[in-house]
């Protein structure tokens, strides 16, 4: 398409107020010096059907290949029905809210398994809305390889999706957009320069978005934004416990925690003393302890300086401040005295991990939150999760990384501890799910593996646990290749 057609869908986007110059701040509380918000476009019909058309042309020329097309939910649905309709292919409305309720379809329209859809987005950023809705897709055995997109924001949605076998096509790239802007005399100069270096500044093309799994990568390696040394990685993050815990993993190569979850102080200071030597962390559930006692607490932070690890309490709180602080460091447990790090649900909000930073952030402490779970049909799930990374984001100096079954996030200040690990897949008869430790290290993008019944019902724990040490560490050898 013509020069002159994209000249006047600019300038429209930019008379509509879908394109706007100013100072904001963006969720991740970086400011921008644009903002877009294609939204607005539904009240512009004429506008709307324009931009419709020109995307079909960017991605097309003309033949169809598809079988279906599928905006991404919300802003493109209405784009996504405007070429439905005009180039009368049938359209599948991907749902975004059925997933976490179980048994609700998730795909509306009707396909056959083996069907190609072409992705509908009005803006990319990361991609990893696009690679959501193509999950869901590929779930239901619908095939995607290509996406088109109105805005490339140009930081890194492109590569990543082509890490994923997805081509993205796109009719505007930001630069453009401000530089033919200029070119019109509707913006200065310097705009152009200060979102040529926001976008710079904001690349996140060696990243391989989250947790996403789409069919066209499942057996691929994902390489991770974070593949450095564990010595590079104490060193770009904040926590001193963080920074303590890498270099215990430098020093000793392990990402192995030991889940020490058994019921008499004496078996697990027993087992502890003898595997210490390959773990990073020892976590306990210290309420399933029947002799509990201050001296078992104080022979384990002896066994922990000996072996030097850290003392993970798998407590998972999951109440109001006030009350989560009271549990933290009172009853007989006294946790906060001990324990390096504690683990909370996001679920009671905010308010949760401000009750255990009350007592724990001036003890030095860290907290880790529950963002996904390893059980069969938990509800830590899509905007749960992404709600808990942004408490995370917002309670740094605490927050020191997630319990989770994938990679959240490549801010450095966040460790990511994957439960549900054993050295075959497959699950335990109340809803455990496990994998591997390759794939919990390679795939999932653990920092740490978590492993319970794997070694302390083994045989012979202490060689059991050299032997999830060797295969944890040498994953993320292979990280780093
Ligand atoms: O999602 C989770 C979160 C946790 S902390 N799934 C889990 O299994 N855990 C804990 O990890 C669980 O409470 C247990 O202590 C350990 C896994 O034990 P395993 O015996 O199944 O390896």
């Amino acid at each position: 398409m013509g020069d002159t057609n994209l000249d006047g869908l600019i300038e429209t986007l930019h008379a509509i107020a879908a394109v706007k110059f100013g100072s904001f701040k963006l969720k991740s509380g970086q400011m921008s010096p644009i903002y877009i918000d294609l939204r607005v476009i539904v009240s512009y019909p004429k506008k709307m059907t324009e931009v419709a058309d020109l995307m079909w042309q960017t991605v097309h020329g003309g033949e169809s290949k598809f079988q279906h097309v599928c905006g991404v939910p919300y802003t493109a649905l209405p784009i996504a029905t405007c070429i439905s309709v005009k180039q009368n292919i049938p359209m599948l409305i991907r749902r975004k809210e059925g997933k976490d309720y179980g048994t609700k379809k998730m795909v509306e329209g009707h396909f056959k398994v083996g069907d190609k859809c072409l992705i509908v987005e009005d803006i990319v950023t990361s991609g990893s809305s696009v690679l959501e809705t193509v999950q869901t897709l590929n779930n239901e055995g619908i095939k995607v390889d290509q996406a088109i997109v109105l805005l490339d924001r140009e930081q890194g949605g492109k590569s990543s999706l082509a890490n994923h076998g997805i081509t993205l096509h796109s009719v505007l790239t930001l630069t453009q957009v401000v530089k033919t802007l200029h070119r019109m005399g509707k913006i200065e100069s310097s705009l152009v320069e200060q979102t040529e270096h926001f976008i710079k500044s904001n690349r996140h093309d060696i990243t391989v978005p989250s947790s996403i799994k789409t069919s066209n990568t499942d057996n691929k390696k994902k390489v991770f934004a974070v593949c450095k040394s564990y010595r590079e990685r104490s060193e770009s993050c904040q926590h001193s416990l963080s920074k303590k815990l890498y270099s215990i993993m430098e020093t000793k190569s392990t990402n192995l925690a030991l889940s020490v979850d058994l019921t008499k102080s004496n078996d697990i200071l027993q087992i502890v003393d003898t595997v210490g030597p390959f773990v990073c962390i020892v976590k306990t559930h210290v309420d399933i302890v029947e002799d509990f006692s201050q001296s078992f607490v104080n022979h384990l932070s002896d066994l922990a300086k000996k072996h030097n690890f850290i003392l993970f309490e798998d407590r998972k709180f999951a109440d109001i401040g006030n009350t989560v602080n009271c549990q933290y460091n009172n009853g007989i447990f006294k946790i906060s005295s001990w324990a390096d790090i504690v683990n909370v649900h996001p679920v009671p909000g905010e308010g949760v991990i401000a009750g255990i930073k009350q007592t724990g952030l001036s003890l030095g402490r860290g907290c880790l939150l529950v963002a996904e779970m390893s059980s069969k049909g938990n509800l830590a799930t899509g905007d749960y999760t992404k709600a808990a990374v942004k408490m995370a984001e917002n309670h740094k100096d605490f927050v020191i990384g997630f319990i989770c079954q994938s990679r959240l996030t490549d801010d450095p200040n966040f460790i990511h501890m994957t439960p549900g690990v054993k050295l075959s897949s497959g699950d335990d008869a109340l809803g455990q799910q496990y994998s591997t430790p390759e794939d919990a290290v390679i795939n999932k993008g653990a920092d740490v593996i978590i492993v319970g019944r794997g070694i302390i019902q083994a045989t012979d724990p202490v060689s059991t646990a050299k032997q999830y040490q060797q295969a944890g560490y040498n994953a993320y050898l292979q990280t780093l290749k």
